[in-house]
């Protein structure tokens, strides 16, 4: 199959979240090989990157298509992480049944980030679908974590779906996909 980028055959889900969250990783995790990475090497290597081996950035899109375990096609869009490239965040957002966000469960401003990512997120002005997928909670405090990141994606999304992913793992990425697109839509909310 010919790819052409932004056909309209499937619902189209969005992967959102800070830089290094695993939004190119969950793409790979469950895309077929239709697939495009716009991947460059970063020129700042961080802690934080260095930590996770990772030396390159998404500077454009990630797109993919994933068949999940019902047959539905979906495709997917990962956005950059990285603020200075947020013109593709407003280009991708308007005409997606729903958005992924991915946040950090292990770090101390991973609720702060999130809140970042809502409010740009929330300057979409039509109904759509939310999930926020919180990456890297220890089996012992994922109660609570998940509660915390309740609290907050419900300020700025009345039905958004909160879980705990692994964007490593295919089952993970494949149960958010189904997730964000079975919750209702609705528009997003001032916070
Ligand atoms: N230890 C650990 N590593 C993880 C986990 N999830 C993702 N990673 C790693 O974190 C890195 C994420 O990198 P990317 O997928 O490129 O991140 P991204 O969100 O696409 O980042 P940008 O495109 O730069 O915004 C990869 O090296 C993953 O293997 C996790 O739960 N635990
Ligand atoms: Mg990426």
């Amino acid at each position: 199959m010919d790819i052409i980028v932004g056909q309209k055959v499937a619902p189209q889900v969005i992967f959102a979240g800070p830089m290094g969250v695993g939004k190119t990783t969950a793409m790979r995790a469950v895309s077929g090989p239709e697939k495009v990475e716009m991947d460059v090497r970063s020129l700042e290597v961080t802690q934080m990157m260095r930590a996770l081996g990772k030396t390159t950035t998404t500077a454009g899109f990630d797109y993919g298509e994933c068949s999940l375990p019902d047959g539905r096609q979906v495709v997917l869009y990962g956005l950059p992480g990285q603020e200075r490239f947020d013109l593709m965040w407003d280009l991708l957002t308007p005409g997606s049944a729903g958005i992924v966000l991915w946040a950090f469960g292990d770090r101390a401003d991973g609720g702060m980030t999130c809140e970042m990512w809502l409010r740009a997120l929330s300057r979409r002005q039509t109904p759509t679908r939310l999930a926020v997928a919180v990456s890297r909670l220890g089996e012992a405090r994922r109660e609570e974590g998940l509660q915390g990141f309740a609290a907050l994606a419900r300020r700025f999304h009345p039905h958004a779906a909160v879980l705990a992913a692994d964007p490593r793992a295919p089952a993970d990425v494949m149960r958010t996909v189904a997730m964000v697109l079975a919750a209702p839509s609705a528009r997003f909310l001032a916070g």
